[in-house]
């Protein structure tokens, strides 16, 4: 335990007149914090000492980004589009427009022609009313949110595995574990406070091994026993060759295997060729490493892995992500102290996105193919089962885009999430968006690089400001409690939901009202109804259990009023033909395998044994393309900066984008660090600084935290422009399994744009130690 705190200048703890329960809204750890009010502001936070998930310690972004809720930018009224310019506006007419269009296009187009893009960031009541009016009272099946571009991929994972979503694992496992293996995620800037935890192992008594399968050599590498840093995208022929080692060794677990799980021969098939030395050639490390990575994972008594975007974010992404759920099922290394896979969340509510169905999925991990859960759901919201969409796979983010584009989605409503630089290729991005035709529809605190597109822009409220409850990843529940009143007319995303379906009147097959409740605690108690007998089980939570020392993590039932550390030490529960959220897809075409194969292999309602053959990435350099890209985060930026950029300290640490290139490739090239550079795809070009470093040859990275709202201009590059979002760069591309966007590889080339300059971080550069100043 260390409760960390943030106080504002001059503030000092005596002068605090309240302190009020929160967690971090940054990231999926959920870190247990209160917020200090003064005199109706917030001053600071403090982490909560008796919580599970950080025992009071906090990390950067959640120590200062609350600097953010203040800031005089903020959106305080609803702006409408007159004229071809956004104006200041009220809210009966916001809403009136809303309104007025979405029945237009009902009557015209029926409810296809609504789609409904959210995010991440929301709070589960606020998903599960979203959820509830667009499956029930418009009835559309485009509804998705950033998950898709975030933790799609570890949803699929486990439903392809486990039968159903829900995380096996809990950060306590971190605690116990002899072997911690990292695939593709970078917690030490990712998930500091479990970083911190993975710390305090390896400096303690009998530290765990550190397995660290990363193209970078970042701060998690220079700690690992094992660093692996293959070739973009080629992360499948990795975990087949580890998995031959497994088996060839006989490292397996044969009572765990017969007794809980299906498909075991069907792997040992797979990977019978695929040698560590065969894999060595396509991921480009050396053969002996792949061995002793495998004697890492095949020796250890309590394994824990974490999986997150160096996987997901790839085109075989859930293939990969599978494979290691196959690692910890044919060791039979789940549900035990220190034994877990974690498949990670990177938002912080992400997991309520999935849960509450607002991700495309049916409300409490129900399968849209299963009558029975659909009659479920029915019943629920006193519908008919016609009513809501299911005679398809829900529309995926990308597609929802696809549709605006073609023309046949024609009012897209996008809450918490800025697309117009977090989706990949954004010069399409920007057509689709100022598409004559489309009407756009932005709920944010900011006018966003997205915002400046919309016909209608609603001010938010946002944490500290408005109530609700949200998911970690490893399934702890918080409360999160209104601290202070939002700024101007700027109001809880809830409410805005409430409003719209209560001006649409949406109704249910009695002719009461559909969506009939009016306020957070009301909206969580007709979730857990919802989720009741589901996996994501929260009967047995309210919000006043909430407010107690520690965060719970469901299921909490009944039965297990404390809730539930992990899952599946007993098999996979939520695994049988009757009860799984999927029948399975193929794992590398994606088509749905359909509900006679599921019968036919699962008839039990086992794990999944689920291997999957290596396939190159169809992004692959070339003569004028030499260089592999890849894209993600820094430690003090939180996605396109609409918090971090507004808290100074956070801002000036990591002021602008830079491109991250091994030291052989610039010596190669006569660059320096701090050298302007250009980096171009086939789909667009970016320009920033040159850091030197901590990388493969042959890679670049870039961050993609940096849009335009805080440029000199304000705007995004004109056609044919070099930009300075990473997303410039990358094609549209996705996991056909997860459809989750390719974001970590593209084939781009390098160039110098200028020499010299200040580098592009006065501060350090964080962990990763990449390009600290080495002039
Ligand atoms: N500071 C900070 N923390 C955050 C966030 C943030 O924006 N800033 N966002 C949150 C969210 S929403 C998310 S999703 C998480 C993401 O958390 P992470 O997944 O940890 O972050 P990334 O930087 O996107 O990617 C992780 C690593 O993948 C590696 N990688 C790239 N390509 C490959 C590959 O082909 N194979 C392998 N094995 N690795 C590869 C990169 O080098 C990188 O170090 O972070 C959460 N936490
Ligand atoms: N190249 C590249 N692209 C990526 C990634 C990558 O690694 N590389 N990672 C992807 C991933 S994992 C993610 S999660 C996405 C993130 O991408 P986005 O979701 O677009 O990123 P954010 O900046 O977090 O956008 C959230 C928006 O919601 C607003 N907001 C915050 N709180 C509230 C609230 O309470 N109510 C409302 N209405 N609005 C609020 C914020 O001001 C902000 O504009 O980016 C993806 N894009
Ligand atoms: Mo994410």
């Amino acid at each position: 335990m260390r409760v960390d705190s943030c106080l504002a200048g001059g503030v000092g703890e005596d002068e605090v007149d309240a302190w009020v329960r929160a967690a971090s809204l940054l990231h999926s750890d959920g870190d247990a914090m209160d917020i200090a009010v003064r005199e109706g502001r917030i001053v600071g936070v403090r982490g909560r000492g008796g919580d599970r998930v950080n025992r009071g310690r906090l990390e950067p972004k959640d120590l200062y980004a609350w600097q953010a809720n203040g800031s005089p930018d903020r959106l305080t009224r609803p702006l409408v589009r007159e004229g071809g310019r956004l104006v200041e506006s009220d809210w009966p007419t916001a809403m009136g427009r809303i309104v007025s269009e979405s029945r237009k296009l009902l009557d015209a187009h029926g409810p296809e022609a609504l789609a409904f893009y959210t995010s991440g960031q929301l709070f589960l009541e606020e998903y599960y009313t979203l959820a509830v009016l667009a499956r029930a009272g418009i009835g559309t099946p485009h509804l998705d949110g950033n998950t898709r571009l975030c933790t799609a991929t570890a949803a699929e994972a486990l439903k392809e595995s486990f039968g159903s979503d829900g995380q096996p694992g809990s950060y306590e496992d971190i605690d116990h574990a002899d072997a911690i293996a990292l695939f593709g995620h970078n917690i030490a800037e990712t998930q500091v406070v479990q970083w911190m935890r993975i710390l305090d192992r390896l400096e303690g008594g009998e530290p765990p091994r550190l397995l660290c399968v990363d193209p970078r050599l970042t701060e998690v590498a220079r700690r690992a026993t094992v660093h692996l840093a293959p070739r973009l995208g080629t992360n499948v022929a990795l975990l087949d060759a580890l998995l031959h080692e497994v088996i060839r060794r006989g490292w397996t677990d044969p009572g765990f295997i017969a007794r809980h799980t299906v498909g075991f021969d069907r792997l040992r098939e797979q990977v019978r060729p695929c040698t560590p030395r065969w894999a060595a050639g396509i991921c480009d490390v050396p053969a002996g490493t792949i061995e002793e990575a495998a004697e890492v994972l095949g020796t250890a008594d309590r394994l824990l892995s974490t999986v997150l975007q160096g996987f997901y974010q790839a085109h075989q992404a859930t293939a990969a992500a599978v494979q290691v759920n196959n690692l910890h099922l044919i060791r039979g290394m789940l549900g035990r102290p220190g034994a877990g896979v974690l498949q990670m969340n990177g938002q912080p509510t992400a997991e309520n996105t999935r849960e509450c169905g607002a991700d495309g999925d049916l409300p409490g991990f129900r399968n849209w193919q299963n009558r029975e859960h659909v009659a479920d759901l029915a019943r629920l919201w006193n519908v008919e089962p016609s009513v809501i969409p299911h005679d398809g796979p829900p529309t995926h983010a990308m597609e929802i885009f696809r549709l605006a584009e073609r023309g046949s989605v024609r009012m897209l409503w996008i809450s918490a999430t800025n697309p117009a630089v977090s989706l990949p290729d954004l010069a399409r991005i920007r057509s689709v968006l100022s598409r004559e035709g489309l009407f756009t529809v932005v709920q944010d605190l900011f006018l966003t690089e997205t915002a400046r597109f919309a016909d209608v822009v609603l001010p938010a409220a946002t944490w500290g400001e408005k109530a609700g409850t949200f998911t970690n990843a490893d399934r702890t529940v918080h409360l999160s409690e209104k601290a202070v009143d939002p700024p101007g007319e700027a109001r809880p995303d809830l409410d805005i939901f409430l409003d719209y379906a209560a001006r649409m009147g949406f109704e249910d097959k009695d002719g009461g009202r559909l969506v009939h409740w009016s306020a957070p605690e009301e909206a969580f108690e007709e979730w857990k109804r919802c989720s009741e007998g589901r996996p994501c089980d929260y009967s047995a939570l309210s919000y006043d259990k909430l407010r107690g020392p520690s965060g719970i993590q469901w299921p909490c039932t009944e039965r297990a009023p404390g809730g539930t550390d992990r899952l599946y030490g007993d098999g996979a529960a939520w695994a049988h033909p009757d009860l799984c959220e999927t029948y399975g897809k193929d794992l590398v075409t994606g088509e749905p395998m359909g509900e006679r194969w599921y019968r036919s292999v699962n008839p039990d309602g086992k794990a999944l044994i689920r291997p999957a053959p290596y396939l190159p990435p169809k992004e692959w350099p070339d003569e004028e393309h030499p260089f592999q890209l890849t894209t993600g985060r820094t430690l003090y930026h939180f996605h396109t900066r609409t918090k971090t950029g507004r808290a100074p300290r956070l801002a000036a640490a990591a002021p602008d984008v830079w491109v991250q290139v091994a030291a052989a490739d610039a010596a190669r090239m006569g660059l320096a660090e701090g050298d302007l550079v250009e980096v171009a795809t086939r789909g667009g070009a970016l320009r920033g600084r040159l850091r030197i470093g901590s990388i493969r040859p042959g890679v670049l990275f870039v961050p993609f935290h940096y849009g335009y709202w805080d440029t000199p201009t304000g705007s995004a590059p004109a056609p044919g422009e070099a930009g300075r979002a990473a997303n410039e760069l990358i094609p549209t591309l996705w996991d056909p399994v997860s459809k989750q966007p390719q974001f970590k590889t593209a084939a781009a080339a390098l160039s110098l744009v200028a020499r010299g300059g200040d580098p592009p971080d006065a501060a350090a550069t964080g962990p990763g130690g990449a390009g600290r100043r080495q002039r």
